[in-house]
């Protein structure tokens, strides 16, 4: 009997999916666990190796979760809306749909090539109408709500009306728009209908909003923070741009706090928990208006009695304050700005406009401004304050304007030193003359009035209410979060459920879903710049037939024009775990007793490049969910760990700058020469280039010359992330193929601990097969099965039990890549014993079979089982197989240890002092004297002392 991976594993795959082994059901007698993998974006390429490392962790997971008896729902699916399909429809013209059909098959033959638990028969893919049809139901449960403080939860939007029908808006406290004003019911039923629906827009928690965003024109669309890096786009790298659009947006912020306070009921890592926490940016302290003092352009402009208002997380610095910076966006600021100044602040905020935020708040470096020749009033000593504007100070947070305390804040006190403003220290005994002092707690407080002699907290909790009694401001906690930019101007994406009526976005009836995407000629915006869909003939809504018409029909009284926008990425998959627990309703995105069933995902695995973007929009929609009653917890994955990356080993060529001759590695001297990826398959283990190979890779390398060492011309090596354009993948199968898929499985725990970055050497693969090649022969041999019914011997029962324990322990703790040793070090003990006993074997098949499944599955049905393995229990653990039952005694004379002696470990200690001292060799040692004391330590020594 021969180890035939590629037989076993295509028999067993085609078993599993035969036989839906892994098909969970949503009502069991078992308990319930739900692992979950962060589905795949199916992209041209293909899986690499490093793709799958989160998927084998949590396919191990939850292997072991059937083996001890839970009824597991292990499900994968796609998240095919995206950019990449859609760049590579504008370049060739084909659908993305068909695209991403191939990609998806690629991907599935992959990820079946290694052996998944998964329950296909609940596959999802964002792109699906039938999957769309929710996304687009729950866009339109957002539009319909709005955030009531005082419940603390999203309600209804018709609640709201009834409540301004009846009473007006004054005592509603809810997550709206600052610039709503207070209107009574009077008011409001004589508003027209628009002025009444751009209220609620206010207030809904999707609204439509011009807002200032992050606009990439290379890409020809809007993207989210979390999709900039460095200033650029992370796809791409585009430059990108801040433009004032109208767009939709969804109002995240309303949940902030409850997404900070949300994380303490998670398992989820330090650092990712750290970031979201970051991201959301909880402040606590006061809003503090400053009445500006009349000057000429005051006078003369629209606003009257104009204040500024500033958020500070200092109120107790209140004397501190010697000027004020306004944001160089402010609405104020040419308002308030003097003839004299105008020029200098105009030409500043020109110069500003060019950096973008990011850039502003990483740069703490460079300081610049200009003086807008107004003042503010103190509120309390009525002290005129200079106002200046300053990039350093961010449009968009707090209200874009700070009170400057140059004695508490570096940025105020730079700022201060640079444009020679005055400095007012009011810390007591500290010397602010080389850099702003910033502690709090333990300075008292002078030079501060009421405040005198206090220390920051009283400092701060009196400056509250006493700006509280002159009117001048109240205590406030603000949130970094933003909400979030909801609309993308692609084509490849979720259309909106809206049409427009009056230029008011109006709902389609849920009834009518899915909004199918049109078809359209080019992918590409439109002449006028409008989002692709404006080039689709049919993309009108008509309210008489329910149905999607010509534009041509459009009349805006029966049929009107639809949304031309699409959703973002993050639309379909901020929801998908809640859509597999029923992934075929139709009638509801899934049943109430599915969802009451599976409730939350218990383990998540996935990158932890999402800590900010996917996993804190898939909260926020989980906690909307949860407040309409349409899901039952308020937090989706109850445990969450992120897997490292696979990096893979680049390899570089050298090539000197301005000629087309390549250097070998060792050669290179005083050359200019230019490093440049090669094909890491043309490069053997001991870093030979395959010349040949690489000259035929392109074209400008073809008539190259190569300059040898020994021959040979050696490569650089470089460790980086694997990944396509640096040609360092390692095709999964490839690996399959040579070494069986159960090989790839185990080598990808082996490389170590999941969570860290570990560089791939397919070298390394050889030693996890042998081990199952050795594994393979403690079972057959040329001749067949060796298993016999033999009785299990001590070691054999020590050697199983020691490795039930530890792979347990390990597959507890995450820590996939010790079980792979600990089952390499049974496999050799075994072997080394000649252990045949099925009462071992048996057991141990079902120890490896999550790591392993299909050399497990193999060997099980060999040794004459006919069921699966996938689910019979777990081995039980039983210590009394580890204790030892004799110890071999040191017996020292004085202190001198002269021999040893194998006793029980029963054995109590009068009974040992007495076998001992009977032995010959005792009697030898004492040559006739009396010994004046033994000592015994049982199962440990025994000293005879005089
Ligand atoms: C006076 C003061 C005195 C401040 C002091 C700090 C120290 P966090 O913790 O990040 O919320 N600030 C407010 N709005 C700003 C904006 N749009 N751009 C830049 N800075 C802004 O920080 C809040 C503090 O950052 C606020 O408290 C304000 O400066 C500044 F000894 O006010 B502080």
């Amino acid at each position: 009997m021969k180890y035939n991976f590629n037989d076993i594993d295509a028999k067993w795959q085609k078993y599993w999916a035969e036989n839906q082994t892994f098909k969970a059901e949503n009502n069991s007698d078992k308990p319930k666990y739900y692992v979950l993998d962060m589905f795949p974006y199916p992209s041209g390429a293909g899986l690499h190796v490093g793709h799958p490392l989160g998927y084998i962790a949590s396919d191990i997971y939850a292997r072991y979760k059937r083996h001890q008896g839970f009824n597991v729902l292990h499900p994968q699916g796609y998240d095919s809306f995206g950019l990449p399909a859609e760049q590579y429809a504008i370049q060739t013209g084909q659908h993305p749909a068909l695209t991403t059909e191939a990609n998806i098959k690629t991907y599935r033959r992959q990820l079946d090539q290694i052996g998944f638990s998964f329950d296909w028969s609940r596959e999802v893919r964002t792109s699906n109408p039938e999957y769309y049809k929710w996304t687009q139901w729950i866009f339109i449960q957002l539009f319909n709500s709005w955030y009531n403080v005082d419940a603390n939860k999203a309600e209804d939007i018709s609640e709201l009306i009834k409540v301004f029908e009846n009473e007006g808006n004054a005592n509603v406290n809810a997550v709206a728009d600052e610039d709503i004003t207070v209107f009574s019911a009077e008011d409001w039923n004589a508003f027209s209908s628009k002025k009444q629906q751009e209220i609620l827009l206010g207030y809904r928690l999707t609204y439509l909003a011009e807002t200032e965003v992050n606009w990439c024109p290379a890409l020809g669309t809007v993207l989210a923070n979390d999709e900039i890096v460095n200033g650029v786009s992370e796809r791409g790298g585009h430059p990108v741009v801040r433009k004032k659009m109208t767009q939709w947006s969804m109002r995240i912020s309303a949940y902030a706090e409850r997404l900070l306070q949300g994380l303490e009921t998670i398992d989820w890592t330090d650092s990712l928990k750290e970031s979201q926490r970051n991201w959301i940016g909880k402040s606590v302290g006061a809003s503090v208006t400053f009445n500006v003092i009349p000057n000429d352009a005051v006078t003369s402009s629209a606003v009257e009695k104009p204040q500024i208002e500033v958020f500070t997380t200092r109120p107790d610095t209140i004397f501190g304050v010697s000027f004020m910076t306004l944001a160089p966006e402010h609405d104020l600021v040419l308002q308030i700005t003097t003839p004299e100044q105008k020029a200098e602040v105009e030409a500043y905020i020109e110069a500003t406009a060019k950096r973008s935020e990011r850039e502003r708040m990483a740069d703490v470096k460079t300081i610049s401004g200009a003086f807008t020749g107004a003042y503010a009033e103190h509120p309390f000593t009525k002290a005129p304050i200079p106002i200046w504007i300053g990039d350093y100070v961010l449009a968009g947070y707090g209200t874009g304007a700070v009170m400057a305390v140059p004695c508490g804040d570096q940025r105020d006190y730079d700022f201060a030193k640079h444009f020679n403003i005055d400095i007012i220290n009011i810390f007591d005994g500290v010397d602010i003359s080389e850099e702003a002092y910033a502690s709090k707690d333990n300075v008292k407080i002078a030079n501060s009035d009421f405040l005198n002699g206090m220390n920051y907290k009283k400092a701060t909790k009196r400056a509250i209410y006493e700006l509280e009694q002159i009117g001048h401001g109240q205590g406030k906690t603000n949130y970094r979060l933003r909400d979030a930019v909801f609309s993308r101007q692609r084509y490849w994406g979720e259309p909106f459920p809206v049409y427009y009526l009056d230029g008011m976005p109006q709902m389609i009836d849920a009834k009518h879903l899915p909004i199918q995407l049109p078809e359209v000629e080019k992918y590409l915006p439109t002449e006028t710049g409008e989002p692709p869909l404006g080039n689709a003939n049919v993309w009108a809504w008509c309210t008489e037939t329910n149905s999607v018409v010509e534009n041509s029909k459009i009349n805006n009284t029966t049929v009107f024009p639809l949304e031309l926008n699409t959703m973002p990425g993050w639309a379909g998959s901020s929801w998908y775990f809640n859509r597999y627990m029923d992934a075929g309703n139709t009638e509801a995105f899934a049943s109430k007793d599915a969802l009451n069933y599976w409730k939350e995902v218990d383990l998540y695995i996935g990158g932890s490049e999402h800590a900010t973007g996917h996993l804190l929009y898939a909260r926020f929609w989980q906690k909307f969910l949860f407040d309409k009653g349409f899901v039952p917890v308020p937090e989706f994955a109850k445990k969450l760990i992120n897997q490292g990356m696979i990096l893979g080993t680049s390899a570089f060529v050298y090539r000197v700058e301005g000629e087309n001759k390549f250097i070998s590695k060792g050669l290179i001297k005083d050359e200019k020469v230019q490093q440049i990826h090669a094909d890491v398959s043309f490069v053997n283990a001991s870093d030979e280039l395959d010349v040949e190979a690489f000259k035929n890779w392109r074209s400008e390398f073809k008539d190259a010359e190569f300059i040898l060492e020994d021959g040979v011309y050696k490569v650089g090596r470089d460790v980086e992330k694997m990944s396509k354009s640096k040609y360092n993948v390692v095709n999964p199968d490839d690996i399959v193929a040579d070494y069986g898929a159960d090989s790839l499985r185990l080598y990808e725990m082996f490389l170590g601990p999941l969570e860290q970055y570990k560089p791939w050497n397919t070298a390394g693969i050889t030693g996890v097969h042998n081990f199952l090649k050795k594994l393979w022969k403690l079972y057959a041999d040329d001749n067949g099965l060796k298993v016999t019914d033999a009785e299990p011997t001590k070691d054999n029962l020590k050697t199983l039990h020691k490795t039930i324990k530890k792979v347990q322990e390990d597959i507890e703790n995450f820590s996939f890549n010790t079980s792979v040793s600990t089952f390499m070090i049974a496999v050799n003990e075994l072997t080394q014993q000649k252990c045949t006993s099925k009462a071992i074997l048996e057991p141990l098949l079902v120890l490896i079979s999550p790591y392993a499944p299909h050399i497990a599955e193999e060997l099980w049905s060999q040794l004459g089982n006919s069921e699966s393995i996938s689910t019979v229990l777990f081995p039980v653990f039983d210590e009394s197989h580890l204790v030892e039952s004799s110890k071999n005694y040191p017996i020292s004379f004085n202190g001198k240890m002269r021999f040893t002696l194998e006793l029980p470990m029963d054995m109590s200690k009068d009974d040992i002092e007495k076998t001992v001292m009977a032995h010959e060799k005792t009697q030898e040692q004492l040559a006739g004297r009396t010994p004046k004391k033994v000592i015994v330590v049982p199962g440990k020594i025994v000293n005879i002392v005089g």
